[in-house]
C-alpha cells in the first residue's frame, strides 16, 4: 500500500492544471488514459475530482487508506475520493459551513460507488464515540436497503440506480454524526411491470424469491423460481453473473434490523413485494369485450397477503365505476384495460411502499436532539444521463434531471469563478462555454416548455393523445434549436426519426423519445375502485399508504412531471445553499470491461461534462484563493515583517509576506479581499516552509523546556 500511495505517478499528471498542453483535448484524454492504465483512476482539475470507473477492485478503499487520507492536505497525496470527503468534512468542522458533494456522470460511470465510498469514509474518519457508532451503522445500512428496492440491472449497469437520492448527514460541532435525512426523487416505477430485454425488475424481487427461507416463501405463496413470475421474467435475465441475490437478501434483512424495523414491518414489507409478484401473474381473457380473470389463484394470493375482500379486488380489476353528477355507472373493462388497471395498481403499490420505506429510514435516522450547533454534509447520487434504443418518459425525466445538475455545475464553477475575478477586480479574459440553460428552459419553461405542453394535454378533456401532444410540441417549441421531430426534420434526418418521436439535443447528446405512454405516465392515474380496495387492506404498508381521505379529495394532484420539476427546483435551492464539491465520473467503455479505455467514449464524456472548459477556467485563473486574513494568520511566521508583531492591514501584510517569499509577479494577484495564487506548487512550497518553521519552533520550545 505504501507503494501505491507514495509512488510518484509514473504516468500523467495528477492535476490537469499541471498539464502543459492543457487546451488540447487529446492530451487531456491521453493523461486520463495513462493514469487509467497505471490504475490511477482519480485526477483533479483544481478541486474537482475526475474519476474513471476501473470495473475492478483496486484495493484502494481499505482501512489503511482511510487513515492515510485523514487530516492530510488535499494536494499532498495522490488524488482520491477520500481526499474530497476529508477536505469537505474538515472544512465543515473548521468553518462551520454546510457542504455538499455532487456526483455526476452517465449511467454506469461510478456515481453510486463513489457515494458509498464517501459515506464509508465519513463513518470511519469522523469523530468516534460509543453513542454515535449506532448512528454511523444506520447511515451505512440504509444503503443496501434502498438499493434493493430502488436499483436494478439495466443494459448499462448491473446495479443501476432507478431513483434519485440526496442525503444530508447532520454533524455536531465536534464532527460526530448525529443523524441523517434522505430525499428521494422519482422512482422509475414502470420497471415494476415491464422490463426490456436483458434487464431486470428491482433487485428485491429476485432477492426475496432466491433468498427467503422455505417457510417464508410458503407463507408468501411463492416458489423459488423467478422465471415463473411475469414481472420478473420479461427481460429474460432473471439470474445474473456476479449478483448473488440470495446472499444479498440476508444483507438486506440484517440491515432492516439495524434501521429499527420491527418484525411486523419487515413482514409487511416482504408481503407487499410478494403481492406485487402475484398481481403480475393475474392474467385476463376476454369474452364479448369483457375482461375475465384467468388466474383466480393469483388474485386470491394477493387478497390473502394484503388482507382485502377477494370479490372487491376481482371487481376492481375488471370494472370501472365512473361518477358523474352524483350518479355512478359501473362499466366492464376489456382485456387491455384490465391489464392496464392491474399494472397501474402494481406500480402504485410498489411506489408507495418505496416512499414509506424512505420515511421509515428517515424516522430511524432522525436526530431528535435539537440542542447545539449542527452542520450538514449533503451527498447527491442520482441516475445518470441515459440514451437507450427506446427512450420514454422515464429517460426524459432522468435526462432533464441531469440537465439541471449540469446547469448547477456551470453556475457554481464556470460562471461563478469568472464572476469572482470580476468582483475582485482581477483582469480576466472571459472563457466561452456551452451554457445548457437553453435546454433547461426548453423543458421546464412556464407555458411553453415541454412539461407545460405535456401537462396541458393531460388536463385537456376530450381527445388528447400522445400524438396530439407531439403536434402541440411542434407548434410550441418547433423552432427551438434543441428540438426536432419528423415533421420538422430535413430529408436526411427524417430517416432517423419516426412520426411518433421527438428529439432533444441534450448537453450530453441527442436523445430520441417515443411519445407513446407520455400522457399516461404523466397523468399517473389509478382507478378509484382499485384505490378503494387498497384502503380496505390490513397490510400495514398498503393500509397506511392508501389513506381513505384520498378517495374524497377533490383536488387533482400535480402531474408526475410537474411534481418532479418542483422537487428538482427545491433540490437546486438546497444545493445552492451549501459549499459544493464535484466528482465527475467517467465510464471507460460501454461493455463494463476493466482495462479497456475507449478514447472516443471517454472523449465524448469529457466534452459534455465541460471538463476542458473547467480546466481552462482553472488554468487561466488561480488555483487557490484565500482571504487576506486567513492567509496572513497561517503564514505570518515566515516573514520578519509580519512576525512576531504586525499591526497593519491584512492586505498590506500579505503583500509583505509574498514579497519576502519571493512570489513572482505572474504567480499571484491581489484582489479586493483575497489573494489569488495561480499554481498549486506555489502554495505547496509556502505550506512546506510553514511546516518546517513550525517544526523548528516546536524544537526550540522543547529545547527551552529541557533547559529548565
Ligand atoms: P452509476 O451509479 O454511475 O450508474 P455505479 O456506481 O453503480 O454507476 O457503478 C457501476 C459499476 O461499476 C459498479 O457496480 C462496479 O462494478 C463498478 N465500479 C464503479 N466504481 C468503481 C470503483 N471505484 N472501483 C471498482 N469498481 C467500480 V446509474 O446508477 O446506472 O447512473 O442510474
Ligand atoms: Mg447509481
Amino acid at each position: 500500500m505504501e507503494n501505491a500511495l507514495h509512488a510518484r505517478d509514473r504516468a500523467g499528471v495528477q492535476d490537469f492544471v499541471l498539464l502543459e498542453d492543457y487546451r488540447n483535448e487529446e492530451s487531456f484524454i491521453g493523461n486520463l488514459r495513462k493514469r487509467f492504465k497505471e490504475n490511477h483512476i482519480y485526477t483533479y482539475i483544481g478541486s474537482v475530482l475526475v474519476s474513471v470507473n476501473p470495473y475492478k477492485d483496486l484495493g484502494i478503499y481499505k482501512k489503511e487508506f482511510v487513515e492515510h487520507y485523514r487530516n492530510v492536505n488535499f494536494y499532498e497525496l495522490p488524488p482520491h475520493v477520500f481526499a474530497i470527503a476529508d477536505t469537505a468534512y474538515r472544512l465543515m468542522r473548521e468553518e462551520c459551513c454546510d457542504q455538499c458533494i455532487l456526483i455526476s456522470g452517465e449511467s454506469g460511470a461510478g456515481k453510486t460507488e463513489a457515494s458509498k465510498k464517501i459515506l464509508h469514509y465519513l463513518a470511519a474518519a469522523s469523530y468516534h464515540a460509543k453513542q454515535v457508532e449506532h448512528v454511523k451503522d444506520k447511515l451505512l445500512k440504509s444503503n443496501p436497503v434502498l438499493e434493493a428496492f430502488g436499483n436494478a440491472k439495466t443494459n448499462r449497469n448491473d446495479n443501476s440506480s432507478r431513483f434519485g437520492k440526496y442525503m444530508d448527514i447532520e454533524f455536531s460541532f465536534l464532527g460526530a454524526p448525529l443523524g441523517g435525512h434522505i430525499l428521494n426523487y422519482l422512482l422509475e416505477k414502470s420497471r415494476v411491470v415491464h422490463q426490456n430485454p436483458g434487464e431486470r425488475n428491482f433487485h428485491i424481487f429476485y432477492q426475496l424469491v432466491m433468498g427467503a427461507d422455505d417457510e417464508l416463501l410458503q407463507k408468501l405463496f411463492l416458489r423459488r423460481e423467478p422465471e415463473l413470475y411475469y414481472y420478473m421474467n420479461q427481460g429474460g435475465s432473471t439470474r445474473v453473473n456476479g449478483i448473488d441475490d440470495a446472499a444479498q437478501f440476508q444483507v438486506v434483512k440484517s440491515a432492516l434490523t439495524v434501521i429499527d424495523f420491527t418484525e411486523e414491518e419487515e413482514e409487511a414489507l416482504f408481503t407487499t413485494v410478494a403481492s406485487v409478484l402475484h398481481l403480475g401473474n393475474v392474467g385476463f381473457t376476454e369474452n364479448n369485450g369483457q375482461a375475465i380473470i384467468a388466474q383466480e389463484k393469483s388474485v386470491s394470493s394477493v387478497c390473502k397477503l394484503l388482507g382485502c375482500p377477494e370479490d372487491m379486488l376481482k371487481d376492481a380489476l375488471t370494472h370501472r365505476t365512473i361518477e358523474a353528477r352524483g350518479d355512478s355507472v359501473v362499466s366492464p373493462l376489456n382485456r387491455d384495460q384490465a391489464i392496464y388497471a392491474r399494472d397501474a395498481l402494481s406500480k402504485a403499490v410498489y411506489e408507495r411502499q418505496f416512499k414509506w420505506l424512505v420515511k421509515k429510514l428517515n424516522d430511524s435516522l432522525e436526530n431528535k436532539d435539537e440542542s447545539g450547533r449542527k452542520t450538514l454534509m449533503g451527498l447527491l447520487d442520482i441516475y445518470g444521463f441515459e440514451i437507450f434504443k427506446n427512450n420514454s418518459f422515464e429517460q426524459f425525466c432522468i435526462n432533464y434531471c441531469n440537465e439541471k445538475l449540469q446547469q448547477l455545475f456551470i453556475q457554481l464553477t464556470l460562471k461563478s469563478e469568472q464572476e469572482e475575478y470580476k468582483r475582485e477586480g482581477i483582469e480576466w479574459e472571459t472563457i466561452e462555454y456551452f451554457n445548457n440553460k437553453i435546454i433547461c428552459d426548453l423543458i421546464e419553461e412556464q407555458h411553453k416548455g415541454v412539461i407545460s405542453v405535456l401537462d396541458e394535454e393531460c388536463l385537456r378533456p376530450g381527445d388528447a393523445t400522445d400524438l396530439t401532444f407531439l403536434d402541440k410540441l411542434e407548434t410550441t417549441v418547433g423552432s427551438h434549436p434543441h428540438f426536432l421531430s419528423h415533421k420538422l426534420a430535413d430529408n436526411k434526418t427524417k430517416k432517423t426519426l419516426s412520426r411518433e418521436e421527438f428529439r432533444l439535443k441534450h448537453y450530453a447528446g441527442d436523445v430520441t423519445y417515443k411519445v407513446e405512454g407520455f400522457l399516461d405516465k404523466n397523468n399517473d392515474l389509478l382507478y378509484r375502485d382499485l384505490k378503494r380496495t387498497m384502503t380496505k387492506t390490513s397490510n400495514l404498508i398498503t393500509k397506511s399508504t392508501f389513506p381513505e381521505d384520498e378517495l374524497t379529495s377533490k383536488k387533482r394532484p400535480d402531474t408526475a412531471a410537474t411534481q418532479f420539476k418542483k422537487s428538482l427546483s427545491q433540490l437546486m435551492q438546497i444545493l445552492m445553499s451549501k459549499e459544493p464539491w464535484y466528482i465527475r465520473c467517467i465510464k471507460p467503455n460501454d461493455n463494463k470491461q476493466s482495462a479497456v479505455f475507449d478514447d472516443t467514449i471517454v472523449g465524448h464524456q469529457v466534452k459534455y461534462l465541460g471538463l476542458m472548459e473547467n480546466l481552462r477556467v482553472r488554468r487561466a485563473g488561480f488555483a487557490y484563493r484565500r482571504p487576506y486574513e486567513v492567509f496572513l494568520k497561517r503564514y505570518k511566521c515566515l516573514c520578519p515583517g509580519t512576525w512576531p508583531n504586525y499591526q497593519g492591514s491584512a492586505k498590506d501584510g500579505v503583500e509583505k509576506l509574498v514579497n519576502h517569499l519571493g512570489y513572482r509577479p505572474d504567480d499571484y494577484r491581489m484582489g479586493k479581499t483575497k489573494l489569488f495564487i495561480r499554481l498549486p506548487r506555489t502554495l505547496f512550497k509556502t505550506e512546506d516552509d510553514f511546516q518546517h518553521k513550525k517544526h523548528d519552533l516546536a524544537t526550540i520550545i522543547q529545547a527551552k523546556f529541557r533547559c529548565y
